[in-house]
């Protein structure tokens, strides 16, 4: 039996939400990020873009908050996810940041094992993320893979990784997990939407030829309490630390 959207999602943390954007949804994502990576992608600060390799603009890896910055993000963003992410959390949310995720081809780096509360410090840990195929994403390119449940068991040890965009992974991930794994291939227009407290990660793009790129949103409950002083610090340190590197 299919079970409705909000059931699935509040007993395995996630759901896939099928042709979430029809075609014509996508033609006008489609040239709205052409034109955003065109024109608008060298103003932004440094520590909003991220390329796996910065002096090559074809690695662009990872945009930040778009829909500050471009009214065709921005609008989009208010409507369908938006509605979405009150019905999944059953309760009015705010827009906290629309992002742009590539995994170029042969390069594009493993997402380490993570649960975004860990990034967004909320009291309590009330937000929701989609994440937007527009490619074909597989298990060769990277699809993501969810811990069915893992909601449920709190908020785990996080430790630094070198991994540009996911500064933060579950220490231990993977020596003593009992939940079942869910890959979750999609193809464009395909949504998934999982609460922040939800384990997954998602495996390197192997592929040699295709791209893996995606659109996330991200939704914090209203009532939920940001730590915004400790969030800006680990921010700003981190941002310092990647330009140090040379990394952004
Ligand atoms: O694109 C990915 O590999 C992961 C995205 C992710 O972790 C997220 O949207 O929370």
């Amino acid at each position: 039996m299919i079970r409705p959207f909000p059931k699935a999602f509040k007993e395995d943390g996630f759901v896939a939400v099928p042709q979430f954007c029809n075609p014509m949804e996508l033609s006008a994502i489609e040239s709205a990020l052409a034109r955003f990576i065109d024109l608008r992608v060298h103003q932004l600060p440094a520590e909003e873009v991220f390329y796996e390799d910065k002096a090559k603009p074809e690695t662009l890896k990872q945009i930040q908050r778009m829909h500050e910055h471009d009214d065709f993000f921005g609008k989009f963003f208010n409507e369908k996810p938006k509605a979405l992410a009150e019905e999944l959390l059953g309760k009015p949310v705010i827009g906290k940041n629309l992002q742009y995720f590539n995994k170029p081809p042969g390069i594009g780096q493993a997402t380490p094992a993570h649960q975004d509360g860990h990034y967004f410090m909320l009291q309590p840990c009330q937000a929701v993320t989609m994440w937007m195929a527009l490619d074909n994403v597989d298990e060769e390119n990277g699809c993501v893979r969810y811990l069915r449940g893992s909601h449920l068991d709190g908020m785990r040890p996080h430790e630094r990784t070198q991994t540009l965009g996911f500064s933060q992974g579950i220490a231990n991930f993977g020596h003593t997990e009992t939940r079942e794994e869910v890959a979750c291939p999609a193809k464009p227009g395909d949504l998934l939407a999982h609460h922040a407290l939800t384990v997954h990660w998602a495996d390197a793009n192997a592929s040699p030829t295709r791209t893996r790129r995606a659109l996330g949103f991200i939704f914090y409950g209203e009532s939920a309490r940001e730590d915004k002083v400790a969030h800006e610090a680990y921010q700003k340190n981190l941002a310092d630390e990647m330009s140090a590197l040379g990394k952004i």
